[in-house]
């Protein structure tokens, strides 16, 4: 029987996706006979309130010299970090003599090229190279290492104490979220602030947008389950906000056990959380079914589709839609390439279905008549972009919060 990562109580899987490959895992012809293959089962911890997956591979399996997700790749995205910092910054640092603050998980340098260009002090924390050295070519301080107690507890002695600890859409991927909370709690100043942003799981149950689900998400946050697991630490959860990133994704302002007045927002989204059922594993078993009859109306419409002969792609090689076709059973005859703007994932496969990823060019020069929108968290950036499509008869297929043809 598996344990809860957060509290330890004994929890069970309640459904599987079956095997998963690495959903960032894009691969060369060569690569083929070594893919690598995890089970992916998410289970729900009636103790504590945390979404897991019970198996997850190691961290240098996902996060390495090659990793293929760049934040930057979206423009709105680039927008939404500059607001993000700017919020840290006037609510938080603005007071400060000589703020320091620390980034983990910082990618390419989306957020923290913010705080660089106002002359604030910084520390990016990415393990993984490829993306750092974008940050690092900007100026932008950066260590690829991975963030545990010991190493808070090295930034401590070379740095000093930090007024603000950020991280987006990564805080759910660490597995070891107790050190992580722990190594937070040793970082900050006594007036200083942990801010995160992650997807958030109430947003996942009710548009059963079941692609969140995959190996770097070992943790789908609520503001129940996050309360739990950094209380533990002495944090305390003193505000939310929700974000419409990544489909619906919740900000949260975590701070030294009493040192802030705790915002009515946090009582507010604790009681709708109760009365969506998050805290219920009658919930869950919903959602499943949910997960279930999406697959079908998927498969079953591009089935349809490849009977009537139709060309479609597929826009966004993201990774959450690594667990749409593996566990759908997409494949290349229903698909016959992925347009993507990313260069490392171009001229590859996907992970596990094995459906070639092209350059947005293979996209403009070659318009099938249906596109299905992976990457559907941006889909008004796309539909602005690609407004000639539709004009030219192509229709989008989109998943969430239903199958439907747009
Ligand atoms: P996008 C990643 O998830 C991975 P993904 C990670 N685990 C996570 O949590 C979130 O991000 C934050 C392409 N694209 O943002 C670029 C176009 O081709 O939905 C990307 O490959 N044209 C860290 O991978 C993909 O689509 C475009 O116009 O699910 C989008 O990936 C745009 C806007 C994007 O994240
Ligand atoms: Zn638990």
């Amino acid at each position: 029987m598996a344990k809860c990562r957060v509290c330890n109580s004994k929890i069970e899987p309640f459904m599987s996706f079956g095997k998963m490959p690495i959903a960032n895992g894009f691969l060369t012809l060569d690569q083929l006979s070594t893919e690598y293959f995890f089970e992916l089962s998410p289970a729900f911890c009636s103790h504590c309130g945390m979404f897991q997956i019970i198996e997850q591979p190691e961290a240098e399996k996902m996060f390495h010299e090659n990793y293929a997700f760049f934040s930057s790749t979206s423009k709105y995205m680039q927008k939404h970090f500059k607001e993000f910092s700017e919020y840290v910054r006037d609510s938080f640092l603005i007071d400060q003599i000589d703020p320091f603050l620390v980034e983990l998980g910082s990618n390419d340098g989306i957020m923290l090229r913010n705080f660089k260009e106002a002359g604030v002090r910084h520390l990016g924390i990415e393990p993984s190279v490829n993306v750092a050295n974008i940050a690092r070519d900007q100026g932008i301080t950066t260590i690829s290492e991975f963030f545990d107690l010991e190493l808070a507890k090295r930034i401590v002695r070379e740095h000093g104490h930090v007024d603000a600890v950020l991280s987006a859409n990564v805080m759910c991927h660490i597995p070891n979220i107790n050190s992580v909370a722990e190594g937070v709690a040793h970082l900050l100043k006594p007036a200083g602030v942990l801010v995160f942003e992650d997807p958030y799981l109430g947003d996942v149950i009710s548009k059963i947008s079941y692609d969140q689900i995959y190996d770097e998400h070992v943790f789908l946050f609520s503001a129940t389950s996050v309360s739990w697991a950094f209380g533990q630490h002495g944090l305390e959860l003193i505000d939310v906000s929700p974000q419409i990133t990544h489909g619906g994704s919740m900000r949260y302002i975590f701070a030294a056990k009493g040192s802030y007045p705790v915002s009515p927002n946090v009582t507010s989204i604790l009681e709708k959380e109760k009365a969506q059922g998050l805290d219920k594993a009658e919930t869950y078993e919903i959602f499943k079914q949910g997960c279930e009859n999406s697959r079908k109306a998927l498969l079953g419409l591009l089935e349809e589709l490849r009977r009537e002969g139709k060309r479609v792609v597929g826009y966004g090689a993201t990774s959450k839609s690594t667990t749409v076709t593996n566990y759908s059973g997409i494949g290349p005859e229903h698909i016959e390439f992925i347009s993507d703007t990313t260069p490392i994932k171009q001229g590859k496969l996907t992970p596990g279905a094995h459906i070639p990823v092209k350059s947005h060019e293979d996209f403009i020069n070659n318009k099938p008549d249906y596109a299905l929108l992976f990457a559907w968290n941006h889909a008004k950036e796309i539909f602005e972009k690609e407004e000639d499509f539709q004009k030219q008869g192509g229709k989008w297929i989109t998943f969430v919060p239903r199958v439907e043809i747009i």
